[in-house]
């Protein structure tokens, strides 16, 4: 039986909606959805580790990170487990989300569900920009919008 799990990302500008299932426990989650408000190019997408918006975006803590690595893109082996890497943006401002993870989860100890997607006003460098906040953050720049995740149907 699948898991369904959805965030709706609210923001001063920037709204979205982004769905995540999983067929199983184990295997891949499809990430799917849109968001409205960007900048065109890309920004980096990430789950961060609290489901806490109490101070705005702020609150979500930092990307969601289980086993203590260094911030990574998606295909990285070091990664943090909530780093999906970009989301990129059309000049109409719109992305449309279409990632398949095999490390997020919606069951077990990389379950994302209860916790912040963010989606921040620069490109995350997956790591590998040199620069000083590359290895925690990808260096991706404010928080345009967040949200929490949720179960669905
Ligand atoms: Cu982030
Ligand atoms: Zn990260």
């Amino acid at each position: 039986m699948a898991t369904k799990a959805v965030c709706v990302l609210s923001g001063e500008i920037v709204k979205g909606t982004v769905w995540f299932t999983q067929e199983g426990d184990k295997a891949p989650v499809q990430v799917q959805g849109s968001i409205s408000g960007l900048g065109k190019g890309l920004h980096g997408f990430h789950i961060h580790e609290f489901g806490d918006n109490t101070n705005g975006c702020i609150s979500a803590g930092a990307h969601f990170n289980p086993h203590n690595k260094q911030h990574g893109g998606p295909k990285h082996t070091e990664r943090h487990v909530g780093d999906l890497g970009n989301v990129e943006a059309g000049e109409d401002g719109v992305a449309k989300i279409s990632i398949t993870d095999d490390v997020i989860s919606l069951h077990g100890d990389h379950n994302i569900v209860g916790r912040t997607v963010v989606v921040h006003a620069d490109p995350d460098d997956l790591g590998d920009g040199g620069h000083e906040l590359s290895k925690t953050t990808g260096n991706a720049g404010a928080r345009l919008a967040c949200g929490v995740i949720g179960i669905t149907k």
